[in-house]
């Protein structure tokens, strides 16, 4: 019985996972879901990401999710872009139904990308599709070369990782090619950039990868 009332929850979230791509795709908007522990960096790769994209003329967007508080929209919108902050109250991830509540807070017209600061967890926020185009998992190296290993799903289901506080590579045990053999052994067409997001070293590679997706 509950094995079906999971397959349930989950098919309504696909129903909606296909509406919200639909309703971007009619706006030229794409949408990029940011996964990865709490602490791995996520806000601060999104901060250089956004300023990044500013560069080369396309505005963003941002829906935080947080188990509570607004501290990271809070330093978004700090930074003039438009945020909303998702509290999802203690569930452990985001799913497809809030971002189609928010959606009608953005201007689509004014914006090109949203970028969706999914719950700091390797866990359950990579089985969920939000509406998202690209999902993208973000591991840092303080965290540990052993991390694909142990949550494999989060790296199966990503199409990039990125490896953030790559500028701390030399103070830890850090096996590059580990992680780089176990992301491509669960999923060989996985895109592997590296980056210190607080210098935004690296940011550039990811942007030039995205880039094809805003000439459609
Ligand atoms: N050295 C270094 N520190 C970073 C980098 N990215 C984030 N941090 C720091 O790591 C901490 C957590 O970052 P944050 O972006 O809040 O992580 P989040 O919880 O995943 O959103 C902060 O103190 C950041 O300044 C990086 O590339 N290099
Ligand atoms: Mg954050
Ligand atoms: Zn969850």
């Amino acid at each position: 019985m509950e094995i079906k009332v999971v397959r349930q929850i989950l098919e309504w979230n696909q129903n909606c996972h296909d509406e919200l791509q639909e309703e971007l795709n009619k706006k030229k908007v794409v949408m990029i879901n940011i996964m990865g522990s709490p602490g791995a960096g996520k806000t601060t790769f999104i901060l250089s990401l956004i300023n990044k994209l500013k560069e080369i003329g396309i505005n963003s967007a941002v829906i935080e999710g947080d188990v509570a508080g607004q501290i990271d929209a809070e330093t978004i919108a700090s930074q003039g872009i438009p945020v909303v902050q998702l509290n999802t109250d203690g569930a452990c991830h985001i799913e497809a139904m809030s971002i189609k509540n928010i959606l009608p807070e953005f201007n689509l017209e004014d914006i090109q990308v949203i970028i969706v600061e999914n719950i700091g967890n390797l866990v359950c926020p990579a089985e969920f599709d939000i509406g998202e185009h690209l999902k993208v998992a973000l591991l840092s190296v303080p965290e540990g070369d052993d991390k694909v290993n142990k949550y494999p799903l989060m790296f199966m289901r990503s199409n990039a990782l990125v490896i953030t506080k790559y500028d701390m590579k030399d103070y830890f045990d850090y096996n590059e090619k580990r992680i780089m053999d176990e992301a491509k052994a669960v999923n060989k067409d996985i895109r592997i950039f590296k980056a210190d997001s607080r210098k935004g070293t690296g940011v550039q590679d990811f942007v030039a990868w995205l880039r094809p997706l805003f000439n459609k």
